[in-house]
């Protein structure tokens, strides 16, 4: 190999080395970036008592669990459509900064108002649809339909 070859050679060597730094310097900030979202998405969706939530879509949830947890949230709750079995319980978590309650349109169940912290539960023992809300706070509104 002829000097100027072997000058070449290490030339050609170091450009391909500093592609190579450049390639993991880029994968390593996408990395980073993607790792940035996510946490912020999580971030967001745990926001717990200050999340207003009443305006998001939810999907309603069936639970084949003796014991389901909704969420109340200030102007929400979470699930806002909650299917239980007879005889199960569910357990009303106040995780909102807010005073509220979860009071039967029909009045056949009601917490009282409660605190940030606070948790009221209720054992469903008859089948049906039950429809409430705070009513401190109407546009909170959730349904539990109890089936056999
Ligand atoms: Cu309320």
């Amino acid at each position: 190999m002829s000097r100027l070859t072997k000058r070449h050679a290490a030339k050609r060597d170091a450009a391909r080395r500093r592609a190579r730094v450049r390639r993991i310097v880029i994968t390593s900030c996408a990395g980073l970036i993607v790792a940035v979202m996510v946490a912020a998405f999580f971030a967001f969706r745990g926001g717990g008592s200050e999340r207003t939530t009443a305006h998001v879509r939810q999907q309603p949830v069936t639970s084949d669990s003796a014991e389901t947890s909704v969420n109340v949230f200030d102007n929400d709750f979470e699930p806002r459509d909650l299917t239980v079995h007879r005889g199960s319980t569910i357990t009303w978590d106040f995780k909102a900064k807010h005073p509220h309650n979860v009071t039967d349109d029909n009045g056949g169940f009601a917490s009282g108002t409660l605190a940030q912290g606070d948790s009221w539960q209720f054992v469903a023992d008859k089948t049906g649809a039950f429809t409430y809300s705070c009513t401190l706070h109407h546009a909170m509104q959730g349904t539990l339909t109890v089936i056999d």
